[in-house]
């Protein structure tokens, strides 16, 4: 850790005024109740007003504010149901679907609140909604609301590794200094930035946390057996803020582990393995909330060393988790990483829905398998998997990635709010924008889909899979490196609990609590700075649809070239005529055809390709001209050059109101802004440059390139 106190993030304690200067009463018992009382008790100590503790049904008449459980309501739903709802349902209605019910009513008369709930994890989120609302809670006219996440699978993953390790440090692909779990070989004896973070994300309704690298290494394998103590000690943490921990797991724990002679997961010595191992972890952790599998995936061991299949493993796992309602969350990100430049028909891109599609139906109830929202890597801009849209018999959850590996690592300034809102908005089955009758892909993932190609009953056939996403928090004072990354967290929490939230106002609440009090001038630089921050990286980074110009390895700036003779499968096909992928059925991979109509011929053809995507999906001349009338090569310089201005602006705005926060937080700002010009500089005069030498064809405007 950094010896300094991390920064509060958006639960400050001024963010508490509008409930501690109150009467409240918090009624019921309950491990999160208790968590409810703590947190009133020392808002209500610190702003002047009255706090008691009641039981249920007792007499509150003076009261401002009630938090309660509901007499009524107070059996959890314990069960797994499978969805019955139609997609006409729409999102942000009450989820029918899994585990515990986390849902509360918010009711207003003349002034005073009550917050009631059939949980304590219901009641906890009813909390935050009072906090988030601030003094609005208790201004507006009367109201009667319930409010229920979209989904009750809301999870972060961390890639922290026990152990540094020698190339990808404390916490793979982290860029906000070592892991709050561990430290250099071990759970850390101080786990008390692990409960404000527990806080944070509660209050942002996150319910998972997966705590180690799906690269599960050596030592981080044993956190299934020898050290499950320390499993428990973080279990015991999240506990209290209503967050069940999971674990990665490594296939080959039998073998390395058990010191069994295989992992076959048709093998019954190795599901009795595996059976013994749940046992012992659910034994020591009864909340404990299931594996998370990354398998035959950049070396991590896999069911194809057997010749068996991918629902072969996770089912495997899936049965012995089973008596404990546990979840297996089985990564679909599986791809030939030792690939031949040399051999144009092999495609990445294609990997996910070659391997899973033609397994769909196959996979346990329990297992999730979790899918990257794009085909190769959490790209600036990449279409959406269709691996999303092929398989109406099996949970699919969404994967996102709030660490920012290749969207700035936490140097620049990139709001990823409007990337995932246009990704959870997007309708495989119709075109965007027009009608509404096709799920969205948040209603694929929050089990409302209704699949227009599925010949069945028409609908989704499974319970949700939810939302996944890579943490982008570290021990590092402001939790995430550049203190506007924390924006995306928050971001990516609230949207799981209602994937239609506006992204926009998201960042205004995420201002609202984190710099409270501020002038609004605060508020409006954010949003001039954040509002088109992910739009303008992928201006001055790679450009329509293209991707992975970074740096090998560690994916920090700009080379072109970088990954074009490498066995990834990464590329981008640039000659001196032209440029992009020939993924189209008729000429090129075929990965047009992995999408239902109509975005398999609306991709397939260069007449209605969407330009933003165009170099994803056609080898064109850089003479191509866009739908938006120029050039490739003329919109490669136009944007890079926009781009770089644009981060001159968005510095400006910054500038106005920089001395109006605390200087912490400014003075990071305005290092990581340097960097992000710095960069973006650099970026511009690269690409450019290499493509003016690459095409021979200079800038319609005469501009500087090199
Ligand atoms: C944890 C990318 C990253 C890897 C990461 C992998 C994954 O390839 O660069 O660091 O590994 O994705 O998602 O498993």
């Amino acid at each position: 850790m950094t010896g300094v106190a991390p920064h509060a993030a958006w639960l400050p304690d001024d963010a508490f005024a509008a409930i501690g200067s109150r009467r409240v009463v918090v009624a019921g018992d309950g491990a999160l109740t208790a968590t409810i009382a703590e947190e009133v008790a020392a808002a209500t100590a610190r702003f002047g007003g009255a706090f008691s503790r009641l039981d249920v049904g007792d007499g509150v008449s003076d009261a401002e504010l009630v938090l309660t459980l509901a007499p009524s309501l107070v059996e959890p739903v314990e069960t797994i149901e499978v969805s019955t709802r139609d997609a006409s349902a729409g999102s942000g209605a009450a989820a029918e679907v899994s585990g515990i019910d986390e849902s509360f009513r918010f009711m207003r008369e003349a002034g005073a609140v009550v917050v009631q709930a059939g949980t304590d994890a219901g009641l906890l989120h009813g909390l935050f909604h009072v906090v988030r609302l601030g003094e609005t809670a208790f201004d507006g006219p009367d109201t009667d609301e319930t409010h229920a996440p979209a989904t009750d699978l809301r999870m972060l993953d961390h890639w922290d590794n026990v152990d540094v390790h020698p190339t990808m440090g404390q916490v793979e692909r982290g860029y906000s200094g070592g892991s709050i779990f561990y430290d250099n070989g071990f759970v850390r004896a101080d786990l008390s930035r692990v409960e404000r973070y527990a806080r944070l994300l509660a209050a942002v309704g996150i319910n998972r946390v997966a705590i180690n690298n799906v690269n599960v290494h050596e030592h981080e394998a044993r956190l299934l057996t020898d050290d499950l103590g320390d499993v428990v000690r973080v279990a015991a943490v999240f506990r209290r803020w209503g967050i069940r921990v999971h674990l990665s797991v490594s296939f080959a724990s039998p073998v390395t582990l058990g010191g069994l002679d295989t992992s076959d997961p048709l093998d019954q010595d190795v599901a009795h393995w595996w059976v013994r191992a749940a046992a012992r972890v659910w034994d020591a952790i009864p909340d404990f909330g299931g594996f998370v599998v990354k398998a035959d995936s950049e070396g991590q061991p896999g069911p194809f060393a057997y010749g068996r299949t991918h629902a072969d493993g996770a089912n495997m796992l899936a049965a012995a988790v089973e008596p404990y309602e546990g979840l297996v969350h089985w990564r679909a990100f599986v791809y030939d990483h030792r690939q031949d430049w040399r051999d144009r028909s092999t495609d990445r891109a294609r990997a996910a829905y070659d391997h899973f599609h033609p397994l769909d139906g196959a996979f346990s109830e329990n297992v999730v398998v979790q899918v990257k929202y794009g085909p190769l890597d959490f790209q600036v801009r990449e279409p959406l998997s269709p691996v999303l849209a092929a398989m109406p018999h099996t949970r699919v959850a969404l994967e996102l990635q709030v660490t920012q590996e290749y969207t700035g690592q936490q140097q620049h300034a990139v709001y990823l709010g409007q990337q995932w809102s246009q990704l959870l908005g997007f309708r495989f089955w119709e075109p965007d924008g027009v009608g509404g009758g096709s799920p969205t892909v948040a209603d694929l993932a929050t089990g409302r889909g209704k699949a227009a190609n599925d010949p069945g009953t028409g609908r989704w056939r499974k319970p949700a899979g939810g939302f996944a996403a890579v943490s982008n928090v570290g021990d590092d004072e402001f939790w995430t490196g550049h203190p506007f990354a924390q924006a995306n967290l928050y971001a990516y929490g609230r949207l799981c609990w209602d994937p239609t939230l506006d992204p926009g106002a998201l960042l205004d609440e995420w201002v609202g609590l984190t710099f409270p009090g501020a002038p609004d001038a605060v508020g409006e630089a954010v949003r001039a700075v954040l509002d088109r921050s992910w739009e303008t990286y992928e201006q001055y980074t790679a450009p329509l649809g293209v991707g992975f110009m970074v740096r090998p390895g560690h994916h920090y700036g700009p080379d072109v070239d970088g990954y074009e003779y490498t066995p990834w499968g990464t590329y981008h096909f640039a000659d001196r005529d032209g440029i992009g992928v020939d993924r189209t059925v008729r000429t090129g991979t075929g990965y047009a055809g992995q999408y239902p109509s109509p975005w398999s011929a609306t991709y397939e053809s260069l007449s209605t390709c969407p330009d933003e995507l165009l170099l994803f999906f056609h080898h064109v001349p850089y003479t191509h001209v866009l739908h938006s009338g120029k050039s490739v090569i003329q919109h490669i310089y136009d944007t890079h050059f926009e781009g770089v201005s644009r981060v001159e602006e968005m510095i400006g705005e910054w500038s106005k109101v920089s001395t109006l926060v605390d200087p912490r937080v400014s003075e990071r700002i305005s290092e990581r802004f340097a960097e992000q010009l710095r960069s973006a500089t650099e970026w511009r005069d690269q690409v450019n440059t290499y493509f003016l030498r690459k095409s021979g064809i200079p800038d319609e405007r005469g501009r500087t390139i090199y």
